[in-house]
């Protein structure tokens, strides 16, 4: 089944990852229930997303979002360090620093979060400057048709069309759930693509390049479709249905 944690070397439904982070939790013990909560749900998540019974969906978790990283611990960056390089095929490549990005037009989306592993959260608030605004910015050369991004994970990729980078309700997210982007939702800056399944969504977003063609993303090399409009079917090499 499809499973967004998916680790091929990890056999057996309960793997050593989520075992350590159930002892991660006994950490949290002097934290607030919230945080707990989402503590709780970003330890199970793996097992969830593994679950064929689907009887761990049926927890009482909440409609809250996933912890989600490929590469495990993220360092935290600095927002007076932070910096979104803007490269590739363009006529002036950029640095933008968060607050150039602040200084920009904000738009304002509220759209349900949509998981393509079958979580979703419903009416979350984001904000940020357009992709576009940065896009036009840069100035694409003719030979630009897709747009590839990259994280401060140092693993992560993903990749758009220019047209589909285009759109209105993709953003370079400042704010999420109504404050600054947390670290661990890939703050200071993450993309969100409001159209999309949550993988599109990268976090730690430090770059953004302008390319000849689309190139596959890291959930892409790994089954996921490039296509990844809430409601396909995604077909992936091992989903019956595709
Ligand atoms: N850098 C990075 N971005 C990522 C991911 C990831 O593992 N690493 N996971 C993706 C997936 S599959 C989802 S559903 C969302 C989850 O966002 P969250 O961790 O804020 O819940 O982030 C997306 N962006
Ligand atoms: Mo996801």
């Amino acid at each position: 089944m499809p499973t967004d944690q998916r680790d091929p070397a990890a056999g057996a439904p309960v793997g050593r990852r989520v075992f350590l982070g159930l002892l991660g939790l006994g950490a949290l013990g002097t934290v607030t229930g919230t945080a707990l909560q989402d503590g709780l749900s970003a330890a199970l998540a793996p097992i969830q997303t593994r679950d064929p019974t689907g009887l761990v969906s049926l927890l009482p978790l909440g409609n809250t979002f996933r912890y989600y990283s490929v590469t495990g611990g993220v360092d935290e960056q600095d927002a007076g360090e932070y910096r979104l390089a803007v490269s590739g095929l363009v006529q002036r490549t950029g640095r933008h620093t968060l607050a150039d990005l602040a200084a920009m037009p904000q738009t304002e989306l509220v759209r349900d979060f949509q998981c393509v592993t079958g979580w979703r959260v419903p009416d979350v608030r984001w904000s940020g400057v357009r992709l576009a605004d940065l896009i036009d910015l840069a100035g694409p050369d003719p030979a630009a048709t897709a747009v590839r991004f990259s994280s401060f994970d140092g693993t992560y990729t993903e990749s758009l069309t220019l047209e589909q980078a285009r759109r209105p309700d993709v953003l370079v997210a400042l704010r999420m759930l109504d404050g600054p982007v947390t670290h661990d939702h890939g703050g200071p800056v993450r993309l969100y693509v409001a159209p999309m399944y949550g993988y599109k969504s990268l976090k730690w977003l430090s770059g953004i390049e302008l390319t000849r063609d689309v190139e596959p993303g890291y959930w892409e090399d790994r089954g996921y479709s490039v296509d990844a409009w809430v409601g396909s079917s995604n077909g992936r090499a091992d989903d019956p249905t595709s």
